[in-house]
């Protein structure tokens, strides 16, 4: 059998919804697609942010204010969506956050319950509201915000970790439907990328923050950009369905044994 080089679908061919665009991944992920010439829809709560991209990109992009908490808000949006960006054929389904890094029995039940309405029933109602049509036209991919959260425990990591899970099995769920429809399915699992991921978890302490960086190289938001880039634009007949990446100088902790404890 003779080996043909991988081919890549034009970005140009592509409008590409992103919850979350206001910073960090999802506004690298916006500059990475627009910069390509596909559309971008940006969505996010602080709509003053989105002004700057489509202030660099023109015409490329639609922005809006967006709470994904709210499920009829999102189907109004979408439903909404104006000429020549209402057929799209990516969402990226990133909006996220983590609140707190006490132990278990020390965390605050409202952080709890942001989480849980952000990051688990939020994607979901960015789910309900595009997924119909992606499959109604027989072309589209779903791309999740994962983490590597998901996968590994550490402490503190209680209720965000449980939200990170969530969105690994239910991508994984969601591709056992969708192969065959034309619709892929991606969850992305990043470990350490400096955003304002820390700066919102530590409560606004740019400080506490800070810290978690020092000293080390962490992944940036164009580094997720770029996977989330590459998944989405090789051959349709691919599913990327898992991309973990992790910080050069991040690795893991042996198990801990808590000597002369009960
Ligand atoms: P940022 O804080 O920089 O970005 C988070 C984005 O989510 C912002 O655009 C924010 O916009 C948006 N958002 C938060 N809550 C809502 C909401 N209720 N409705 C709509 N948008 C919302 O952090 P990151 O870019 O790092 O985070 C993006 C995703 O990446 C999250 O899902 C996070 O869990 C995940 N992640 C981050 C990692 C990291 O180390 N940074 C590693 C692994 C995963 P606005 O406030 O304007 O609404
Ligand atoms: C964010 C990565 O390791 O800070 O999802 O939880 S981590």
């Amino acid at each position: 059998m003779t080996q043909s080089a991988p081919t890549f679908l034009d970005p140009r061919t592509l409008t590409v919804l992103i919850t979350g665009a206001s910073s960090g991944i999802g506004a690298a992920t916006a500059r990475r697609f627009a910069s390509a010439g596909a559309r971008v829809i940006a969505l996010a709560r602080r709509k003053d942010r989105l002004e700057a991209l489509k202030a660099e990109f023109g015409d490329l992009i639609h922005t809006a204010e967006l709470d994904v908490r709210d499920l009829e808000a999102t189907r109004a949006l979408v439903a909404g969506l104006p000429e020549g960006f209402s057929r799209f054929n990516v969402v990226f389904a990133n909006a996220g956050l983590a609140m707190g890094l006490e132990p278990t029995w020390e965390a605050r039940d409202e952080d709890w319950a942001t989480m849980v309405d952000t990051n688990i029933r939020g994607m979901l109602n960015t789910v309900a509201a595009t997924l119909p049509q992606m499959v109604g036209q027989g072309e589209g991919h779903l791309v999740f915000t994962g983490s590597v959260a998901g996968d590994y425990p550490y402490p503190g990591g209680n209720v965000y970790g449980g939200t990170k899970a969530f969105v690994k099995q239910f991508a994984l769920n969601v591709w056992a439907d969708t192969a065959g429809t034309g619709v892929r399915v991606t969850n992305i699992e990043p470990g350490m990328v400096e955003t304002e991921f820390s700066v919102v978890r530590f409560r606004g302490d740019a400080g506490a923050a800070g810290n978690v960086y020092a000293d080390m190289a962490p992944m940036t938001g164009a580094d997720i950009a770029e996977q989330v880039f590459f998944a989405c634009t090789v051959a349709r007949h691919v599913n990327i369905t898992r991309i973990q990446a992790m910080a050069g100088q991040q690795g893991f902790s042996p198990f801990s044994v808590k000597r002369g404890q009960r």
